[in-house]
């Protein structure tokens, strides 16, 4: 028999056709009332395959007696009790390496992008405004700038290779120093924003990283500053966020993840220092293969009795 599994949310179609190939899945998203829908398939579900953002809340993990492993396609774990599952012998897998090289390519983009104002400017030509000969603002220059990562882990550090292609003094902030990196290791982050240019934020989520990026950072950072996020939206006091665009204190940002996804501040959206993205930074076709054949690999590790190759619990 089949061992059933629990899809939070939906995979590639080649990924959704190989889990049904080897299991039987109950597909949670394509439920209308997602609790009657786990009382009634969790009995003998096994397995939960969800997103890094999705996770898997308490109460669904509590309404799975025979749960045995929950694999995250994705890297963040904050959306999931480690503890909890620990607590329970159920595994946690993730998607490590396949999704660096995506996730640093937008945050650069997001760089980019906010910096050069480039969403601006399409929505400039788009509505025939250059035609017409009006003017556009000038934007702030990317190369040779200060730039601040907070979170030096896998992503922090691809960041950091293709900002030296950019010529940019890179400094960091992390709760340790890697004296093997060749950046400037600044501890405490309000100082890191106040002598940074842009501040690109890839650190994990979770409850030490809550709301860390709070009014005073921003502040620190500057009315000429821009703030990247590709990490997580908990990460950064969203409230304080806005009022800091809205009054000019911060310069710009370019943000791909936010507090309560998929609701983004609307006032944002009048924003033409902002530069907004659904939660994309591993969402190309070649990576969400890599990471949907990692996840398929890990379950077939552990329902044959071996560890699954990325495991984090
Ligand atoms: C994905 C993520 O968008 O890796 C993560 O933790 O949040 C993203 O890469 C997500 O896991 C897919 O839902």
């Amino acid at each position: 028999m089949k061992p059933e599994i629990l899809l939070i949310e939906k995979m590639m179609p080649q990924i959704e056709a190989a889990l049904d190939q080897h299991y039987r899945v109950h597909r949670l998203f394509e439920a209308a009332d997602r609790g009657a829908f786990v009382a009634e398939a969790g009995a003998a579900v096994r397995a939960i395959v969800t997103g890094g953002g999705a996770g898997a809340s308490r109460a669904i993990v509590d309404a799975l007696p025979k749960l045995e492993i929950i694999a995250i396609n994705g890297i963040g774990t904050d959306a999931v009790d480690l503890e909890h599952a620990r607590s329970r012998s159920i595994r946690v897998t993730t998607t490590p390496d396949v999704l660096t090289d995506d996730v640093a390519d937008l945050g650069m983009a997001l760089l980019l992008a906010a910096s050069r104002r480039l969403c601006l400017g399409d929505r400039f030509v788009r509505a025939g405004r250059w035609a017409r000969k009006e003017g556009l603002p000038l934007a702030r220059k990317v190369s040779g700038k200060a730039l601040g990562i907070l979170g030096m882990g896998r992503i922090g550090r691809a960041i950091a290779r293709r900002a030296e292609g950019f010529g940019m003094a890179i400094a960091y902030s992390d709760l340790r120093a890697y004296p093997e990196l060749p950046y400037r290791y600044v501890p405490e982050l309000r100082r890191l924003a106040a002598e940074s240019e842009i501040l690109m934020i890839a650190a994990s989520g979770g409850p030490q990283s809550r709301g860390i990026v709070d009014a005073a950072v921003l502040d620190a950072l500057g009315p000429d500053g821009i703030l990247v996020n590709i990490a997580r939206g908990s990460v950064v006091d969203e409230t304080a966020l806005v009022a800091a665009l809205q009054e000019g204190r911060l310069g710009g940002a370019g943000l791909d993840v936010f507090m309560n996804e998929p609701n983004v501040p609307e006032a944002l959206f009048a924003l033409d220092s902002v530069v907004l993205q659904p939660h994309q930074a591993s969402a190309t076709i070649e990576t969400r293969v890599a990471m949907g054949e990692l996840v398929l690999r890990n379950l077939a590790e552990h329902f044959a009795g071996r560890q699954p190759p990325t495991a984090v619990v």
